[in-house]
């Protein structure tokens, strides 16, 4: 115990680089899953260009431009996360890399969460996300400060405008996603860190979950699995 909690205050250390949100909670993987609201990060990184802001009962909208309402009503805990400004919503408009897109991971717009895991392995990465066009629909999941290939370009194609869980990789070959690419391995028992980063702008971010079954959840998926002290 003294050895997880130490390592814990490694991690927070770590984190002090970044904006640390009060009274987030901590989390904890239990038979196999974790389960996060997006909002409840614990800090976020790499945001001078494009930021993750909340959207709630009482927060409406964020920087413009956003050509779509808020869709908290709906969401998981009635919040959600959406990188802002949004400058690219369909093809036509320019794709500015650095900018409104971002297909290398751990560039730009990072979401940090800590999550001790009791059982460690492989674990699907699932996303619960609001896509309203084609791009809008794209994310990156890294683990302990590193990116590896399980966790670049996860995609959405079905399901638009509605929240919809997903765990798909975009490859070369199928722009919408193969299944069961997407995951990350967890390699001991203790405190680890997970990220996401921007790859599109106007990405619209409800919860996540990681799994060892590859399942798709249902509805909002699973409570929280949150850390008990
Ligand atoms: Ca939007
Ligand atoms: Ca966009
Ligand atoms: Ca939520």
């Amino acid at each position: 115990m003294l050895l997880n909690q130490s390592k814990l205050f490694v991690l927070l250390f770590m984190s002090s680089t970044y904006y640390l949100q009060a009274q987030t909670p901590l989390f904890e993987e239990r038979d196999g899953i974790v389960a996060v609201e997006a909002e409840h990060f614990v800090g976020q990184s790499l945001d001078d260009i494009r930021k993750w802001y909340r959207l709630d009962e009482q927060i409406k909208e964020g920087p413009k431009p956003d050509i779509d309402p808020s869709h908290a009503t709906s969401a998981s805990g009635q919040a959600y996360l959406e990188i802002l400004p949004d400058t690219r919503t369909n093809h036509s408009e320019k794709l500015i890399p650095g900018e409104n897109f971002m297909n290398t991971a751990g560039k730009m717009a990072m979401l940090h969460y800590l999550v001790y895991f009791n059982n460690p392995g492989k674990y699907y990465v699932w996303v619960r996300a609001y896509s309203t066009g084609s791009e809008d629909n794209g994310i990156h999941v890294g683990l302990d400060g590193e990116w590896p290939e399980s966790g670049q370009r996860m995609q959405w194609c079905e399901g638009k405008k509605q929240w919809t869980w997903e765990s798909k990789q975009r490859t070369v070959e199928q722009h919408c996603g193969v299944p069961e690419l997407i995951y990350l391995e967890i390699p001991t028992a203790g405190w680890h860190e997970i990220t996401f980063s921007m790859r599109e702008d106007g990405f619209e971010f409800d919860k996540w979950m990681l799994s060892k079954e590859y399942k798709l959840p249902e509805g909002s998926g699973p409570a929280e699995t949150i850390r008990k002290f």
